[in-house]
């Protein structure tokens, strides 16, 4: 199995690109805000405590996350490896996320850390709420709390990864198509 972070501030391109990526390389695509919107979507309790946080843009509280990865990492065996997309987003994830593949004898293998300038992501996040209807895209407040949020509590994971030998910076301004051509040269060195 070979597993890959994809990594990069809101509205940087990770659930487009992974989506795509996870097809090509026959990955599992495990987006932890996907699953917490389907917990909000099917009216779950969990979902009704997460919507309001996720609202504010803030970070959902770790072992809720973690507990959701957990799960999902067992019994998929089909698949060339895991597509982590918007987890880990602090270091104790990261670090969390590590020993649970190292306890089933794996790695992260990569984290792909997508770079895109402030005034494009929040132009990509505004353009997105009018399809979407995210609450979390909807007030540019809110996505200026999101970047905050990502600066002082995700950023940190570029060290981690770094300090391991993890860390790959790609490039994500330009079309979903020039960055998608990007990450699968970066991904085709490692599988
Ligand atoms: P996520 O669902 O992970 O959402 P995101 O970071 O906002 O979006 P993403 O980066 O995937 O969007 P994309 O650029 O692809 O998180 C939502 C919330 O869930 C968080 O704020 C938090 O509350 C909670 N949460 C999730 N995971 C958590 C965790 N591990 N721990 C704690 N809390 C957690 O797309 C954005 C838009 O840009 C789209 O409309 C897309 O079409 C467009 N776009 C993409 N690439 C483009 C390009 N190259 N050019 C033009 N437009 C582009």
């Amino acid at each position: 199995m070979v597993n890959f972070l994809i990594f990069g501030p809101p509205g940087s391109g990770k659930g487009t690109q992974s989506v795509m990526l996870a097809e090509k390389f026959n990955l599992l695509h495990l987006s932890t805000g996907d699953m917490l919107r389907a917990e909000i979507a099917a009216g779950t309790e969990l979902g009704k405590k997460m919507s309001t946080i996720m609202s504010k843009g803030e970070l959902v509280p770790d072992e809720v996350v973690i507990e959701m990865i957990a799960h999902k990492i067992d019994g998929s065996k089909a698949y060339a490896g895991f597509l982590f997309d918007g987890f880990p987003r602090t270091v104790a994830q990261t670090a969390e996320l590590e020993k649970m593949l190292n306890d089933r004898g794996m790695k992260i293998d990569c984290m792909l850390a997508l770079d895109v300038e402030h005034d494009e992501l929040v132009k990509r996040l505004i353009g997105r709420a009018e399809l979407s209807g995210r609450p979390d895209d909807k007030d540019p407040a809110v996505i200026e709390n999101r970047i905050d949020v990502y600066n002082e509590k995700t950023l940190p994971i570029i060290n981690y990864c770094n300090e391991r030998g993890l860390y790959l910076p790609v490039n994500g301004m330009g079309t979903i198509e020039d960055i998608f051509g990007r990450l699968v040269e970066a991904m085709s060195k490692i599988i």
